[in-house]
């Protein structure tokens, strides 16, 4: 299921959870389990985004995502503006070697939820 950012997390919410948060112990991990199990969304959604104009990533639970997070991808957060539509949502991506990316929160990808617990 390939969807929004907005609606992935809204799915994770059903659950009782929300979207992953990305964290530096456990990023290894999803990378290499997002890169087995790479279908039709190509890329997942996880639990970080930026609230424009503010420049700064935050996850689903307030945490710091710094633009020295050492798993973002090459070149990345890049921030990019097309026609007035920003990206400011965080995803594992295929075109990073499964590393972050920022991209639109409106485009379409798979995502992976979390509970906390
Ligand atoms: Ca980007």
């Amino acid at each position: 299921m390939c969807m929004a950012f907005a609606n992935a997390q809204a799915i994770c919410k059903e659950e009782g959870g929300d979207l992953l948060e990305p964290d530096a112990c456990s990023f290894p991990m999803f990378r290499g389990l997002s890169s087995l199990q790479s279908g039709q969304c190509r890329d997942y959604f996880v639990g970080a985004f930026r609230t424009p104009p503010a420049l700064n990533y935050v996850t689903v639970r307030g945490a710091a995502l710094p633009d020295n997070f050492p798993f973002w991808g090459a070149g990345q957060p890049s921030r990019v503006s097309n026609s007035g539509n920003l990206q400011a949502c965080v995803q594992i991506d295929r075109s990073v070697m499964y590393l972050l990316n920022d991209d639109f929160c409106t485009e379409t990808a798979g995502f992976i939820c979390q509970k906390f617990i």
